[in-house]
């Protein structure tokens, strides 16, 4: 600390070393966007019989994410000759594989994705937004349809207020038909939280729970067929903690003081 607040407060310090991208993030004082969590791998292939989460591909240090499958039938359903290829979580945030693997959603076996948020990193978080693809799909035989809607909830935990509709979309085009299009660039969703939820903020030792809910399904079939989805992601940022800002403002107004006695 003695080293760092003598780095802060000496005038004799280039100012751009001051003001680095090294320094003031080491003392949480700024705050850069991370990816807290995100699903882009998947595990591979179908199973039958029982329930599946899904957790994270990667987190950020001190996080876990799971993803549950609530609905008809929530066996798992992945697989690998399907998947966005983008590069992209939405359409925002990078860092996504390329490569092959989605999730499907289908109206007879899962509507709803349950997504759960844990923070035990030892410091508060800022929950910024969520980012997702998302590729509605047709059978091919112009009667039957699967979902190309969605509603995002914030439902519980450690953000709030409870149960919060953080967006809802609709009459969404039917990218995929059949198998075509089956690996592209599908449609991302970049939901920012700020402007629904007044607690964004999810501190050490807390969980949220967000619901991923999918509609819109159509035709005698349209249960059965199967929508894609990719790249979810949460982003979000390490909230300054006072303690130390506070500590380094005592500092400096101390080193300050001396050097006038000094003077
Ligand atoms: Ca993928
Ligand atoms: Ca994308
Ligand atoms: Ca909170």
């Amino acid at each position: 600390m003695k080293t760092i607040r003598h780095l802060l407060c000496s005038t004799k310090i280039q100012k751009p070393l001051a003001l680095s991208s090294l320094l003031l993030p080491a003392l949480g004082l700024t705050a850069s966007a991370a990816t807290l969590a995100s699903w882009d791998n998947w595990v591979s292939g179908s199973v039958d019989g029982s329930d599946y989460d899904y957790s994270a591909d990667a987190t950020f240090a001190g996080f876990n994410a799971t993803i549950t499958q609530v609905g008809n039938d929530t066996d798992r359903r992945t697989n690998d000759t399907w998947g966005s290829t983008d590069g992209t979580f939405g359409n925002d945030v990078s860092g996504a594989s390329t490569t092959g693997n989605a999730l499907f959603v289908a109206a007879s076996y899962a509507d709803t994705l349950l997504i759960t948020i844990s923070n035990s990193s030892g410091q508060a978080y800022q929950i910024d937004s969520f980012h997702f693809d998302f590729a509605p799909r047709e059978s091919g035989n112009a009667t039957d349809y699967g979902f190309n809607a969605f509603d995002l909830t914030y439902t519980s935990g450690g953000l709030g207020p409870d149960d919060t509709l953080i967006d809802s979309q609709s009459g969404l085009d039917y990218v995929l038909v059949k198998t075509t299009g089956a690996l592209s660039n599908y449609p991302g969703y970049d939901l920012d939280l700020a402007g629904d939820l007044s607690d964004l903020v999810l501190a050490d030792g807390e969980s949220a729970v967000f619901t991923l809910t999918f509609s819109g399904n159509a035709g005698e079939n349209g249960v059965n067929v199967s929508s894609v989805l990719d790249n979810l992601a949460f982003e979000g940022q390490v909230i300054p903690e006072p303690s130390s800002a506070a500590l380094i403002m005592a500092g400096c107004a101390g080193v300050l003081l001396m050097r006038r006695r000094r003077a």
